[in-house]
């Protein structure tokens, strides 16, 4: 078998030899040689494999990345942001548009006693002695004896109120020498109408004097206020010397709540 092999190859270098004669001899050898002309043109028709290339224009099948436009399908994620919906939940959290109402009347005693209950041991509580401002404030104390005063107005704190802020300005005189003893007192509080305190915005002494009006803040808590109505008190306890004068003025009691 190896012998009959090796005759083969011998023709077949024969043939090769005679391709290369000139083209156009019809020799059956230069048909043979065909077999080179089949070389050439391949490669150049290869090209086409460039065109092929157009397997890169199918790279169109990134633009059908597109499908990431059907990322769309994420903004239809909207539906997730309609989630909003829940936010809107604020709404019911927002279930109004808060207002702020002034609790007090005649905060600023203008209108002299109107609005105000008085419980005074002597003298008028409402007076033109020392305003913060205007004509009119309220001047509790200035006793040499043993007494107390009172001015109050019930108000009814609106249901659902989120904040309740006090302010006012508050000046204290006192005849008192003492440094250390609180002889002579005043409060700013709110307290059921029974007089039970709920709560103390300011305490002043004759420990807590000043060369002029002081302003005062105090945000109440709300939570078993807000919906009732309690009394909003100015209240003084004088010792049986050396009296204590105690004024306020410009009053204000605001309540933040759904109107
Ligand atoms: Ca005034
Ligand atoms: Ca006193």
């Amino acid at each position: 078998m190896r012998k009959v092999a090796f005759v083969l190859a011998l023709v077949g270098c024969a043939k090769g030899g005679v391709g290369q004669l000139a083209q156009g001899d019809a020799n059956e050898t230069i048909i043979d040689g065909k077999v080179y002309l089949d070389a050439p043109p391949e490669p150049r028709d290869g090209p086409h494999v460039f065109n092929d290339a157009h397997v890169f224009n199918d790279a169109h099948v990134f633009n059908d990345a597109h499908v990431f436009n059907d990322a769309h399908v994420f903004n239809d994620a909207h539906v997730f942001q309609d989630a909003h919906v829940y936010q809107d939940a604020h709404v019911f959290m927002d279930a109004c548009t808060p207002v702020q109402t002034e609790l007090l009347v005649n905060g600023d005693f203008e209108s002299n006693t109107t609005g105000w209950h008085e419980i005074q041991f002597d003298s008028e509580l409402i007076s033109s002695q020392a305003p913060q401002a205007g004509t009119y404030g309220a001047w509790l104390g200035s006793y040499t004896q043993i007494a107390t005063d009172e001015l109050y107005q019930d108000i009814a704190v609106p249901a659902g109120t989120t904040s309740l802020v006090l302010t006012g300005y508050s000046l204290v005189y006192t005849k008192e020498t003492t440094t250390s003893n609180a002889y002579d007192k005043a409060y700013v509080s709110l307290a059921t109408l029974t007089e039970t305190t709920l709560e103390t915005a300011l305490t002043v002494t004759n420990l807590s004097v000043t060369p002029a009006y002081v302003s005062f803040t105090h945000s109440f808590a709300v939570a078993a206020v807000a919906g009732t109505t309690v009394r909003f008190k100015l209240n003084s306890s004088s010792d049986s010397s050396n009296y204590t004068n105690f004024f306020f003025d410009t009053l204000s009691l605001k309540a933040t709540h759904c109107p």
